[in-house]
């Protein structure tokens, strides 16, 4: 046994004493043998991700707040489980999203950064991805809302087919916002193609280098924003919001921002009710709470936090409406519904949409630090909730720690398909926990931050950030004065050592009392991070 791998070993006897934890250590590629499905629980349910962006910890009634009514998710908390220590693999859009749709950690894909809105797409078509999962299992598979993984093999012509992408992954069909809201085009993709457009009568030209002659912007036309944005966010300006990036043509495809959340409810709805009577996968990654914020009117003041709450008011009717069409259909007994969240807040991510000045004191992470970007719980510790009825113990709380890289081999234990084999998974089937049966918590949680070598890594109760030097955009974005939740990145060369039992917080630097704990840690996280054979994997032994 090496070094390291003893670490580990030791650490994990030390927590099995103290969490009632039972691990195996297994070298990679011999473990991860899905768990079947047990004989109660009913066969081939159907399976509904909500996946909301940017959206945090407190920003849920259930999970604390009293500023954002989210009468429809406190709900399905209550009439399900939630999670206290459930979180992202990263603090950013593409990574998490990555792990999700790859049982794999982002950074060993070197390219799954936050990506532009031209990249190429993110995930090899030959990898077998959770998708792909459900369609071996039969399954009809349908991805609506927020993409971010990239498209294409390099160039795109938006006028004609766009591939590959989704759809090249295992859904049958998909109907997304190509990147981010913020960036252009702002218009969706259907398929291959982008919907509403006519390519003969007014062709679609996007560009991440400069803008098309004549064509407004926000630093040129700045009394057609509804709010200002920063030079990043300055390029292209559509319903009154400027841009990422910039665009012209493909006028007769411009998406409706106040519209795009019926859209998705009533594209999901529409799946859901074709499928009603055989297995279906439905992924539906909303775009609450990421910049620009534009809820429709209806939601216009419904939070006390200003359009920053107010769009999360929205994504909880969005639920609500999907749970609402379940009941009707009879179908809530067969479906198990997730809802869960990329990341964790951001007030001012590029727009001067008041999310700071009409915060009202609202503290999105909770009672946790940081948010999106960094490397503390507030970045990737967030709102986990599971519903199922009749499998799914009713107002359950579990604190159990879980990741979401765990979803793949978790579902595909869930429905009987084998989890590839390969050096890079590192997905654990942790399905009992998922569904509130057991309290079996993973071993580890390794929290991928903003920048180079920034990581968070939580081993039982402790909490290691290893000497770092972040991004100074990341720093920029929690470190004005106004900001409620507004936290100093770690100073650079310097270790960070939490004990999260005592100190949820992150405010009492341990490394220096525990200088052992710290090797410790580092020593481990460096053998998960290994790509070779000699990187270590922990397997839950729930068999
Ligand atoms: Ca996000």
């Amino acid at each position: 046994m090496n070094v390291a791998l003893n670490y580990l070993y030791q650490s994990y006897k030390r927590l099995k004493k103290s969490h009632f934890i039972t691990v195996l250590v297994v070298i990679v590629g011999v473990g991860c043998s899905p768990k079947q499905p047990s004989s109660d629980l009913p066969e081939k349910p159907n399976v509904i991700i909500i996946y909301a962006d940017d959206v945090s910890y407190n920003d849920l009634g259930v999970y604390g707040t009293d500023l954002i009514p989210t009468p429809h998710l406190d709900e399905m908390a209550k009439t399900g489980m939630m999670m206290t220590d459930a979180y992202a693999t990263a603090s950013t859009c593409t990574p998490s999203r990555y792990s999700i749709l790859t049982g794999q950690y982002a950074f060993r894909n070197k390219r799954a950064q936050i990506l532009d809105g031209d990249a190429p797409l993110l995930i090899d078509p030959e990898m077998t991805v959770l998708p792909d999962l459900f369609k071996k299992a039969g399954y009809a598979t349908s991805l609506v809302g927020k993409w971010h993984l990239g498209l294409g093999n390099g160039t795109i012509d938006w006028n004609g087919e766009v591939k590959p992408g989704p759809l090249e992954l295992g859904f049958d069909e998909s109907f997304i916002v190509p990147t981010t809201v913020d960036r252009v085009p702002t218009v969706y993709l259907n398929g291959h193609y982008v919907e509403g457009l006519s390519p003969q009568d007014d062709p679609l030209l996007v560009s991440y280098e400069k803008n098309f002659e004549g064509e407004p912007t926000g630093i040129s036309h700045p009394e057609m924003l509804i709010y200002p944005a920063d030079r990043q966010h300055a390029g292209s300006i559509v319903n009154g919001v400027s841009r990422i990036g910039w665009q012209k043509g493909g006028e007769s495809a411009m998406w409706e921002d106040e519209e795009m959340t019926q859209k998705f409810v009533d594209l999901g709805s529409e799946f859901i009710r074709e499928n009603k009577d055989n297995p279906f996968f439905l992924f539906l990654p909303m775009h609450q709470n990421h910049v620009p914020r534009v809820p429709n009117k209806q939601f216009i003041g419904k939070s006390q936090t200003g359009l920053r709450g107010d769009h999360v008011v929205e994504l909880d009717w969005a639920v609500g409406e999907i749970l609402t069409l379940l009941d009707e259909l009879g179908i809530r007994e067969e479906t198990l519904i997730i809802f869960s969240s990329d990341n964790g807040p951001i007030y001012d991510d590029g727009y001067g949409d008041g999310a700071i000045e009409d915060a009202n004191g609202h503290k999105a992470n909770g009672p946790f630090r940081g948010g999106k970007y960094t490397a503390y719980e507030g970045g990737t510790r967030l709102p986990f909730i599971v519903n199922w009825k009749g499998v799914v113990p009713e107002g359950k709380v579990s604190n159990a720690i879980f990741s979401q890289v765990d979803l793949m081999a978790s579902l595909s234990a869930l429905i009987g398909v084998q989890l590839p084999e390969g050096d890079d998974m590192d997905s654990l089937n942790n399905l009992e926990t998922m569904l509130g049966q057991s309290d079996i918590s993973r071993p580890y949680v390794l929290q991928q931050g903003a920048g180079e070598n920034y990581y968070g890594f939580r081993l039982g109760d402790w909490k290691l950030i290893p000497a770092t030097n972040p991004p100074p955009f990341a720093e920029m974005k929690h470190n004005s004065r106004q900001n409620p939740i507004s936290t100093p990145m770690p100073e650079k060369n310097t270790d960070y050592l939490f004990n999260l039992a005592n100190d949820k917080g992150e405010t009492t630097n341990l490394a220096d009392q525990y200088p052992e704990k710290v090797l410790e840690m580092k020593a481990i996280l460096d053998q998960i991070k290994q790509t070779d054979d000699q990187r270590v994997v922990p397997t839950l032994n729930n068999e």
